[in-house]
């Protein structure tokens, strides 16, 4: 028997036709005599009626199915007696009469049933993940990933980018996480590092004169994990000769169109607006806002220094600032509610939360009588606050009073539901400052990685007053997730060394470590910069998922280890001999 086609592909159609279908049993029903079988493959459900009338033998081994054996069915499509079609299957108008059956599998009893709505650990879920894989919407996301690869591949081909294979087995290649070592056999005492990204590759490239490089590839970050972070992922990574900050953007903005336009049959639009990432930091309380919902903070310092509230006042002589957010219709709040929210932000690390509850009797809550009337009708000016709002303040150091209440501003933006579904709201984050101050390493360091390049007109401060100095590089931010960061490039040896002792690698260091890097500058490199997508990222927001770990086929769990395979595992005394490697501290 051979396989004529897909159980989920027959329609109304194919009535009359012969077929032969292969698949597993996804359930399974005795209907006094008749036995009906729901057959299923990736593209869907059919069901298979077994009558003894039509065959005795198909009928006779039908009895002994069970869930998930793997079986072939020969049969005729018919069109299912009236009242018993199926509307919410896309076959569900036709069944299909077996003629002849062949058990080609058994299965033990899955470990849970293949559905949709599923009530099961996700370590069971991964442990079993080829039966996990099984259910509709895990196909759905492999395949949208599938066809997404294949959208990025054509699009960027038609600009001219040449898919370009860097190795795995490299040299360190910082972006912030700890490297992933491989012990070389073969030079004894040596390692490899996995790449953290193919950034120093790509940048080689353009040196070779490649001009336009692109790769979907893996990159490997030993780093604590998140919902939207694992140890090793992929990215969409580019690279482009005389470029400029806008030709790469420009590309990445074309290839949004392009995929969401095929996967979603929605188009962006286009340009996406730029953020600065100061002015993000002060609407939004963070360098990837969620666009999809207003709710942005204000500074209200300068109101509320004419208040008699300490608290406040204290902050701002000390430096710090007043931030506001307003909770529209959140007057209503219980006082429950508000403890929750006082005890939320102080787990993000305030120091406290005021809140004032702006009802038809004026404001109510513990800041409200040092605020003189004339005052509370200018923050409520500023803020947009009406009666039936609650106001929000937390007073801090700038940095950290944006964060907390950034993070409130989320949380509570999901808890009323102001978030659209189905919403796609992208923007670019520009003008990063080039460093941070590191404190636990005291000293420098690049925000985005040391190969960016600084804003030519802020380059002579860069020893002077390196932490005002900005960045040629540029996050596509999506729905409050990063799914992307790039910048243009320190093409000119002079410059990158400057960086490098900057970040306090001594000449010895940078010559280490990055030598190779420093030496292909020297050779004719051309002015480049470039961006990496967090594909995974980019994929669970158009499957609609939680966590990246719901768009990778065998993704880690939250400790990094490999529920099916049973990875990372101890290995054999030979092999670490082998490596010269002695374990223990
Ligand atoms: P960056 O470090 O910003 O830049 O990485 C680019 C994008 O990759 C995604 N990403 C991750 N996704 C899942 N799990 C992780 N652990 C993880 N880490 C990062 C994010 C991020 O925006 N070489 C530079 C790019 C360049 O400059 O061209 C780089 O790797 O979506
Ligand atoms: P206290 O004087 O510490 O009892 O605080 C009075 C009110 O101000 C309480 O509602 C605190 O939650 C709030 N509060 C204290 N510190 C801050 C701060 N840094 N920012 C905002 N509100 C604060």
């Amino acid at each position: 028997m051979r396989r004529s086609c897909y159980c989920g592909e027959l329609r109304t159609e194919d009535v009359g036709r012969e077929v032969i279908l292969m698949g597993w049993v996804q359930s399974l029903r005795d209907h006094g005599g008749v036995i009906f079988v729901d057959l299923r493959d990736r593209e869907g459900v059919v069901q298979v009626v077994f009558n003894p009338e039509i065959s005795e033998e198909a009928h006779r081994l039908a009895e002994e199915l069970g869930d998930e054996y793997v079986i072939a069915v020969r049969g005729r499509v018919q069109r299912r007696p009236p009242g018993t079609e199926n509307p919410r299957i896309p076959t569900g108008q036709v069944e299909v009469l077996a003629t002849e059956l062949k058990v080609l599998n058994r299965s033990r009893p899955p470990v849970f049933p293949i559905e949709d709505r599923l009530e099961v650990s996700e370590l069971v879920r991964l442990r079993y993940r080829y039966l996990d894989l099984r259910r509709p919407s895990m196909f759905r996301n492999m395949r949208m990933r599938h066809e997404a690869a294949q959208i990025i591949r054509r699009y960027l081909s038609s600009l001219g980018f040449l898919e370009v294979e860097t190795p795995f087995l490299t040299k360190s290649t910082p972006e912030g996480a700890r490297d992933f070592l491989v012990p070389s056999r073969l030079s004894p005492g040596t390692f490899y590092a996995l790449p953290q990204s193919p950034q120093l590759f790509k940048q080689i490239l353009m040196v070779a004169g490649i001009d336009r490089y692109f790769q979907i590839v893996k990159c490997f970050r030993d780093e604590d994990l998140r919902a939207d972070r694992q140890p090793e992922f992929t990215q969409v990574d580019l690279e482009m000769s005389f470029v400029t900050e806008e030709d790469v953007q420009e590309v990445i903005e074309g290839l949004m169109v392009e995929l969401f336009e095929e996967l979603l049959g929605k188009t962006p639009h286009t340009p996406f607006p730029r953020i600065p990432y100061q002015e993000a930091l002060e609407r939004f309380g963070t360098d990837k806002p969620d666009l999809r919902f207003g709710m942005e903070l204000k500074d209200l310092g300068d109101l509320v220094r004419e208040s008699s509230f300490e608290v406040f006042l204290k902050e701002l002589e000390g430096g710090g600032v007043v931030k506001g957010l307003v909770v529209e219709g959140g007057a209503g709040f219980s006082r429950k509610e508000l403890d929750e929210l006082v005890r939320e932000a102080m787990e993000l690390g305030a120091k406290g939360l005021a809140w004032v509850r702006i009802t038809q009797d004026g404001w109510q809550g513990p800041p409200s009588k040092y605020f003189p009337e004339g005052l509370k009708e200018r923050i409520m000016e500023r803020t947009g606050a009406r009666t039936g709002d609650l106001l929000l303040f937390v007073a801090d150091r700038k940095q950290k009073a944006c964060e907390i209440l950034g993070e409130l501003r989320l949380k509570l933006g999901r808890r009323l539901g102001l978030i659209p579904e189905g919403g796609y709201q992208f923007a670019w984050i520009v003008d990063f400052p080039l460093l941070e101050f590191d404190e636990t390493e005291g000293r420098y360091v690049a925000i985005h990685h040391p190969f960016t390049s600084p804003k030519e007109e802020d380059v002579e401060r860069l020893e002077e007053d390196p932490l005002s100095v900005r960045a040629r590089a540029y996050d596509i931010i999506l729905n409050g997730h990063e799914i992307g960061g790039g910048s243009i490039r320190n093409h000119r040896p002079e410059l990158q060394k400057r960086i490098f002792r900057l970040i306090g690698f001594s000449e010895r260091e940078a010559h280490e470590r990055f030598g190779f890097l420093l030496e292909a500058l020297q050779y004719g490199a051309p002015p480049h910069g470039g961006i990496a997508l967090g594909f995974d990222r980019l994929m669970m927001i158009l499957c609609g998922s939680d966590t990246i770990r719901e768009v990778i086929p065998f993704p880690k769990t939250q400790k990094g280890t490999c529920p099916l395979t049973g990875a990372p595992s101890e290995v054999e005394p030979r092999q670490l001999k082998e490596l010269h490697l002695k374990l223990g501290l």
